[in-house]
């Protein structure tokens, strides 16, 4: 069964600290809502903006919740990345996840190698690679991780032939493609799921994608997605990143915090806007059934 996993927002107060109880409520509507497994660290939660500390913290709260969770764990210091993989042992969860460490443009293939090779050796789970190119400047292409013990991938790509080659080469891996726009198309295209960042602010929507296409109702999955790339691109332009946190508000009615900067919190004129320009596609959302008023 393919699943639909959700790379979690990560809510801020307004001391700048994780909001533990916003994350409980938020990781259990989720949950509640047919969301298959939680992806903690991501992007989308804003990963590289956390302290190893605020990546156990992250852990432990939305542990108290569920345990279907992969926990990604990459870093630039190397020594807390392990130091979290060793205390992730304690917890019974799906897998761990890194993205290649990043920034430096001239790492040696053969290095990136060896850093998924002593996260391997390091964690009792089962280890996810990361890949988004156009973040981290490095693309772990199917080939580079052929030989590594690497349990699952989710590729942030656009071009799902890349996604889909990391099945041929490596058949017994996990595949997740990691774009909003591709829901539909990987799930139809055979790869285990999708993890996409809208899961955040329309569970049902993507649920609902899923369901379609196990049903056998291509159709109508074509026209959900549409609604969701829409949705998408009304986002972007105004920093999804930030955006999520509104979004999060006007489709499932609770309050996500801040993010925090330099992912900067949107201002009134924007929000106002951006959920403007949402309005028509919510209403079409209500009235299909999809969501409640
Ligand atoms: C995706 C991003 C990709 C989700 C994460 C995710 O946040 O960790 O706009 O397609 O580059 O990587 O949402 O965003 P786009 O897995």
């Amino acid at each position: 069964m393919p699943e639909i996993i959700s790379p979690v927002i990560t809510p801020f107060d307004k001391e700048n600290k994780i909001d533990k109880e916003k994350l409980k409520i938020h990781a259990k509507n989720l949950i509640d809502k047919g969301i298959d497994a939680l992806f903690l660290n991501g992007t989308t939660g804003l990963g590289p903006s956390l302290s190893f500390s605020e990546k156990l913290e992250n852990l432990r709260a939305v542990y108290d919740i569920t345990n279907k969770i992969i926990l990604q764990v990459g870093s630039l210091n190397m020594d807390e990345t392990l130091k979290l993989v060793k205390l992730s042992k304690d917890y019974e969860i799906i897998a761990i996840a890194s993205y290649p460490p990043y920034y430096y443009p001239r790492i040696p293939e053969k290095q990136i190698i060896k850093y998924f090779k002593v996260l391997c050796d390091h964690s009792v789970h089962p280890v996810y690679l990361y890949n988004y190119p156009t973040a981290t400047g490095k693309d772990i292409e199917a080939r580079i991780i052929k030989n590594l013990d690497i349990k699952g991938v989710k590729d942030t790509n656009e071009n799902i032939a890349h996604s889909m080659e990391y099945k041929r080469v490596k058949e017994e891996m996990k595949v997740y493609n990691g774009s909003d726009l591709l829901v539909a198309a990987s799930l139809l295209l055979g790869l285990d799921g999708s993890v996409a960042s809208s899961t955040n602010y329309l569970p049902e929507l993507l649920v609902k994608i899923k369901n379609s296409i196990i049903e056998g109702k291509i159709k109508e999955a074509l026209k959900l997605q549409k609604i969701l790339s829409e949705i998408i691109e009304t986002s972007r332009s105004f920093g999804n990143l930030s955006a999520n946190y509104v979004l999060c508000e006007y489709f499932q009615g609770y309050n996500l915090g801040k993010p925090r900067a330099p992912i900067f919190e949107l201002e009134d004129d924007e929000k106002n806007a951006l959920l403007n320009n949402l309005k028509k596609m919510k209403e079409e959302l209500i009235e299909m059934k999809i969501m409640k008023e």
